[in-house]
This record gives C-alpha cells, structure tokens and sequence, in this order.
C-alpha cells in the first residue's frame, strides 16, 4: 500500500474513534509523539516517589506510613506499565532512561518543589493528584490502545491516593491552630506550582493542535486547568483554608472560576532544569541505576542461562 492510503486510512481509523494498536502503521509523527509523551509520564511517576518517600520513615502513625507506601509502590506500578506501553512504540527502557538522566527527556514540573513538612504529604494527594487524574481521565480515551488501557488502572488507584491526601488535609485542618496553619502553608506552596501541572497555555503550547486532532489529548490544557480549579476550590472551602489567588472568583456568566496569573518564568526555569530540586532529583536517579547495574545485569544473565538450557533441551 502507498503512503498516502497509509495515511488516509489511520486518519479514517482516528475519525471513527478506532484505536490504534502497536502493529497498526501510524505516522511518524504520531510514534514519536507518543513515546516523547509516554516515556515523560513514566519518568514523571518515577520521579514522583522521591519526594513523597521523603516522608515514608516520618509518617506521624502505623497507618499513614502503611498508606504512603502502598501509594509510592503505586507509582511505581504506575511507571512500569507506562514504559511497557513506550517499549510497544520501539524504544526500549535503556534509552528513556538515558534520555531522562541527560535531560533529554522531562519530567513533571511539579516534582521539582521539597517536601517540607508532613502536610505536604496531604496537599500532594490532594492537589497533585488531584490535577493528575484529571488529565489521566482524558487519557483512558487516548488514541493509543496500549497507552489508554495503562491509565484506566492508574486512574482508580490515583483516585485513591487523592483521598488519601484530602483526609490527611481534612484531618489536619479539624486540629490544632497549628496543625492548620501546616495545612494552609502546604496550600500555599503547592497552589500554583500545581496549576502548572497541564502545562502552558494553550496559545504558548507547541504540541496541543495536532495531538487534538490526533487524538492523542481530548482536551486542551487551559481546559483541564479550568476544569481542576472549578473542582477544587470548593473542597479547600471545605477545609476551611484560602486558596492564596485574591483574584479566584465565581464568574457567573463562564459559569467557571477566574484566576490569577500563573508565572510561566517559573515555569519556564523549573521544566529547563533550574528550580529548586532538579539536581537532587536527576542525582538520585542517577544513584539508584548505577546501584541497580548489578541487579540488570544479574536479571539478563539469568534469562540467558535458562534459554541455553531450554535450546539445549530441545536439541
Ligand atoms: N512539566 O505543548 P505542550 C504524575 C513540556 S502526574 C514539565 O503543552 P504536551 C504523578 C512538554 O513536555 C504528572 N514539562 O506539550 C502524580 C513540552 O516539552 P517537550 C505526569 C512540561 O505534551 C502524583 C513543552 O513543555 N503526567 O505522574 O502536548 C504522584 C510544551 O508543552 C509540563 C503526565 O505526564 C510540565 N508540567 O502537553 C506521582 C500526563 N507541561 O516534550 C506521579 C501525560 C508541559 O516538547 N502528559 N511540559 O520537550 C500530558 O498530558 C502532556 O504531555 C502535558 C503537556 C499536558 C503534560
């Protein structure tokens, strides 16, 4: 078949809502923006753990700690099933993760900010995963088979971590003046940085056009953003803390939130390598594989050794 019914016929498979599979052919384009955006959600769930296993050996109980693991285990299912999902595209995870330690490849902005007190923990399920599983729910309908099957699996389990994190919010703000002052302090810090978990506006994103027409995002950032504030700011009512944004306000007309300003220039410095953890960050990743070479290398032995001695059997 020539290259241009290749072409019409995976567009015609896009237009009827078809999914598209890892034998299917499929543009260039398509491949390598899926790997560029799979193997980045992979790194980002990876990265996550650092930040909230910072607090694993200080959770205040038994039963905080047992809930922070199992949600840190979680991402790094989560990690797992999305670089399989990659590999399906022909990069293999070697690659992304020399991609991820040159700083070829990113990771979520929002991973880059410390963890500083045990309310981060909260506002981290609260927000951060919040604002995730609001992007991921839009991603179980990606184009993609492999990519869209990953994240209904990580879309329940994130849902559980985001309860984790509000009743953690929910229990600190029912406290002590000063366990909700640590609540409101974690709001604070998290607010905006969150915000810019969807990534620039949609005048100022280079990718949104063709990956909506692709099918690859069904909805823009600026959409998604809209959509997590308007969800939001009511359970922060809830808490009885203030989102730290005087310009949030009802506007009755969009039936939506305003808001304030984001600052992109932080943005900007924190995706480019500059804020506050990247370099923490990249080292211990960089650690834990030049620590796990043994292990690789043990791993690939081992399925050598059994498939001589399966050759030999048959022999
Ligand atoms: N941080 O044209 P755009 C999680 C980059 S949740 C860093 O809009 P696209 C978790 C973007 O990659 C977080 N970089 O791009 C939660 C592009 O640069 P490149 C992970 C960002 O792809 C709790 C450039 O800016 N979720 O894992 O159409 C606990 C222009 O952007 C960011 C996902 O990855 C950012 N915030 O849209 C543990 C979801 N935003 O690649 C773990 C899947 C933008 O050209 N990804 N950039 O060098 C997506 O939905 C989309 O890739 C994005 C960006 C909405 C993030």
């Amino acid at each position: 078949m020539d290259i241009k019914s290749l072409e019409d016929r995976f567009e015609a498979k896009i237009a009827a809502g078809e999914s598209i599979e890892p034998k299917d052919w499929m543009p260039e384009k398509y491949r390598k923006t899926h790997i560029r955006q799979i193997s980045q959600h992979a790194h980002s769930e990876i990265v996550g753990m650092l930040p909230e296993g910072n607090w694993i050996t200080r959770a205040p109980s038994l039963r905080r700690k047992v809930a922070l693991l199992a949600k840190v285990q979680d991402e790094a299912g989560h990690g797992l099933y999305l670089y399989s999902a990659a590999e399906t595209l022909g990069i293999s995870r070697d690659e992304m993760t020399e991609q991820l330690l040159s700083g070829k490849a990113k990771y979520s902005s929002i991973f880059n900010y410390p963890t500083l007190t045990w309310a981060d923990i909260g506002a981290i399920g609260w927000l951060v995963d919040g604002a995730a599983i609001i992007n991921q729910v839009m991603l179980t309908r990606t184009s993609y088979g492999p990519y869209a099957r990953a994240m209904v699996r990580i879309c329940k389990e994130e849902s559980f971590h985001q309860r984790q994190g509000y009743e953690i919010m929910l229990t600190l703000c029912n406290g002590t003046p000063e366990q909700k002052a640590l609540a409101q302090d974690a709001l604070n810090r998290w607010w905006w940085p969150s915000l810019m978990m969807f990534g620039p506006r949609d005048a100022e994103s280079p990718h949104t056009e063709q990956s909506m027409k692709w099918k690859i995002k069904r909805k823009t950032n600026d959409e998604l953003r809209q959509q997590f504030i308007d969800i939001t700011k009511p359970q922060a009512d809830i808490l009885g803390i203030t989102i730290p944004d005087p310009d949030l306000k009802w506007n009755e007309e969009r039936g939506h939130y305003d808001f304030g300003d984001i600052d992109w220039d932080e943005f900007w410095q924190v995706v480019n390598g500059n804020g506050q953890c990247n370099k923490d960050r990249i080292a211990a990743k960089q650690k834990a594989w030049d620590e796990g070479a043994w292990v690789r290398d043990a791993a690939v032995a081992h399925a050598e050794k059994k498939e001589q001695k399966k050759q030999k059997l048959s022999a």
